[in-house]
């Protein structure tokens, strides 16, 4: 990996004054890229928080969430198409990851945006588990999730109605970001 990096370094010919330890470009750091996580924070008013781990496996990337603080019953639980938490009601996130122009959709359907993963069903605890492999996503090229976010909603996904499936506030709200060491 080292020996890529510094391979990448010298075949781009940095300008004198860029920092030699300028970061490689995002093909070569992906490709050795197996798993991301998102820590999810509570937006203003909300007492939604967790973990949503990524990791490669054979057939696509497992999706493992934990999350508490939820009513009971089905949250929307999507990819956001912008890794930026910052605004009080997780809107800075942006609309749901959709690089290929798809409607949205449910996490199974045939159509749907590439961040579109259904509901999280939290139990009278208010905690929601899921687990599951999913192919749309990736780490690499359009459908890359690094860097984006990952929402969960206050209201269910109706998994119809477009543009987002009615699926009210933003409760939480995590970055995705690269599991170093993996
Ligand atoms: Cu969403
Ligand atoms: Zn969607």
């Amino acid at each position: 990996m080292l020996l890529l990096i510094n391979l990448t370094a010298c075949q781009t010919r940095p300008a004198p004054n860029v920092s030699v330890t300028a970061p490689p470009s995002s093909s070569v750091l992906a490709a050795g890229i197996r798993a991301a996580s998102a820590q999810l924070n509570p937006t203003q008013g909300s007492t939604v928080r967790g973990k949503v781990s990524f990791t490669r496996v054979e057939n696509g990337i497992r999706v493992v969430a934990d999350v508490t603080g939820l009513t009971p019953g089905p949250h929307g639980f999507h990819v956001h198409e912008k890794g930026d938490c910052s605004a009080a009601d997780g809107s800075s996130a942006g609309a749901h990851f959709n690089p290929y122009g798809t409607p949205h959709g449910d996490l199974h359907a045939d159509q749907r945006h590439v961040g579109d993963f259904g509901n999280l069903v939290a139990d009278n605890s208010g905690t929601a588990h899921v687990d599951f492999v999913d192919v749309r996503i990736a780490f690499e090229g359009l459908a890359s999730i690094l860097g984006k976010a990952v929402i969960v909603h206050a209201n269910p996904d109706d998994l119809v109605s477009q543009p987002a499936g009615n699926a009210g506030p933003r409760a939480a709200c995590g970055v995705i970001e690269p599991v170093p060491g993996h």
